[in-house]
């Protein structure tokens, strides 16, 4: 790469204020972005998101899952688009960094290869996936899923929220149900730029993680149904309580998923009462699960393991207890050629760097099951996400930034 090439920075304070922009759009008290899949607060980043990708020159296209696609062409339209981006839904209790960094960096790699007057050899496609969260609507990385083919468009449009709005409906409330089939803009290859969401390389004051894997995942949707009765008159040893059997539940899976550490995670993340009231002892319990391994064989053990303990607990308590398996995604390899490129990318910025696993998903994680895919994470405060304090330096956001561009302009080449 020329010496002039190797000098191409992003403009740090542009991508740190788009992000600051944006975050308004669903900003908490606390200082979080509340910002769901589909709502209305999703409405508006998007058409912030849209009008900024046509500001810079890009062919945006939506497609019929909502993802947002802006190409940017290159000397030889014949080559595939390098893909590049993330996601701009949050958690309920989301930060300002989660999937908004990788997205936002990605128009910053556009922006600065315009004012730099840069044309790729192959064209780049910056993405805005839908629904990567999976908080509102099942599974996570629901759109990129679908764009592999793990899911038909038909599927996913009919998945639907606690209140019962399917994804079809929601989309078309804001507007964002595209003409595009899905799956038909196609990438060459993807990289996406995350904060890490884990402790590691701030612990090891690392700028840039290379991640080379990610952690296979397993979510399940289970159901108590006990025996309302009286809170008062019922004597303890004829209950049969939902909440107290869910109550072990949840300390068992804490339990499987240490007996199989420290490559297992587990936690019961969703519980609700059918018809809570102090004095009912609760009959009918929904939770959810989410266990994850990066090694395909201790996921399985949690599963029988789970199995097994809520089998028992249920026998013991006199309850009929259900788990379905809603979404298995087996464990992540990326591309070797790619994760070196980010590697290289690192090495020639002069970032300190470290390989790393992911411990959350990403729709990169999807897509590397059809192109060759890599990903780069940069720190976050104490490791901490999917928490209103989630937070970032800026001189790291840019770092990132920095990274993902060279990675892409190695992957694209630039035109002569
Ligand atoms: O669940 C995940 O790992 C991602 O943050 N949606
Ligand atoms: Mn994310
Ligand atoms: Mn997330």
């Amino acid at each position: 790469m020329s010496r002039a090439l190797s000098n191409l920075q992003i403009d740090s304070a542009r991508l740190w204020g788009s992000i600051h922009e944006t975050a308004q759009f669903g900003a908490t008290p606390k200082g979080g972005v509340r910002r769901l899949t589909l709502s209305a607060e999703d409405k508006q980043v998007r058409d912030w998101f849209r009008r900024a990708c046509e500001d810079a020159g890009l062919e945006v296209h939506v497609d019929a899952l909502g993802s947002m696609f802006g190409l940017r062409r290159g000397k030889d339209m014949s080559k595939l688009p390098v893909g590049l981006g993330s996601h701009l839904d949050t958690q309920p209790t989301g930060g300002k960094y989660d999937g908004v960094l990788g997205t936002l960096a990605a128009l910053e790699v556009v922006r600065t290869l315009n004012d730099a007057g840069i044309e790729t050899d192959a064209p780049i496609c910056i993405v805005n996936w839908t629904n990567e969260e999976g908080s509102r609507f099942a599974p996570a990385m629901m759109a990129s899923a679908a764009y592999v083919g793990d899911f038909t468009t038909h599927d996913i449009l009919s998945r639907r929220d606690h209140d019962g709005v399917t994804v079809g409906e929601a989309l078309d409330t804001i507007g964002y149900r595209g003409a595009t089939p899905v799956g038909t803009q196609k990438l060459g290859a993807f990289v996406e730029l995350h904060i890490e969401q884990g402790p590691i390389l701030e612990a090891e004051n690392k700028t840039i993680g290379v991640v080379d894997s990610g952690q296979g995942v397993l979510w399940y949707d289970g159901k108590i149904v006990g025996f309302e009765s009286h809170a008062g008159s019922t004597p303890m040893p004829l209950r049969r309580d939902a909440l107290a059997t869910l109550s072990e539940i949840v300390l068992a899976v804490e339990a499987i998923a240490k007996k199989h550490g420290p490559n297992a995670v587990g936690t019961v993340g969703e519980a609700v009462i059918a018809k809570p009231s102090r004095n009912v002892i609760p009959g009918e319990i929904a939770f959810t699960v989410d266990c994850r391994s990066s090694d395909d064989a201790i996921m399985d053990a949690l599963d029988a393991d789970l199995r097994a303990a809520i089998k028992d607990i249920a026998a013991r308590r006199k309850v009929e207890a259900t788990l379905d398996l809603v979404w298995r995604k087996p464990a992540t390899h990326f591309n070797p050629k790619l994760v070196d490129a980010v590697e290289n990318a690192a090495k020639m910025l002069g970032f300190s760097h470290r390989r790393i696993t992911s411990g959350a998903g990403h729709d990169a994680c999807n897509l590397n099951t059809v192109m060759p895919t890599a990903m780069v994470f940069v720190p976050c405060k104490d490791g901490v996400s999917h928490n209103e304090l989630e937070d970032a330096t800026q001189t790291d956001c840019a770092a990132g930034a920095n990274v993902l561009m060279h990675t892409v302009l190695a992957l694209a080449g630039v035109a002569s």
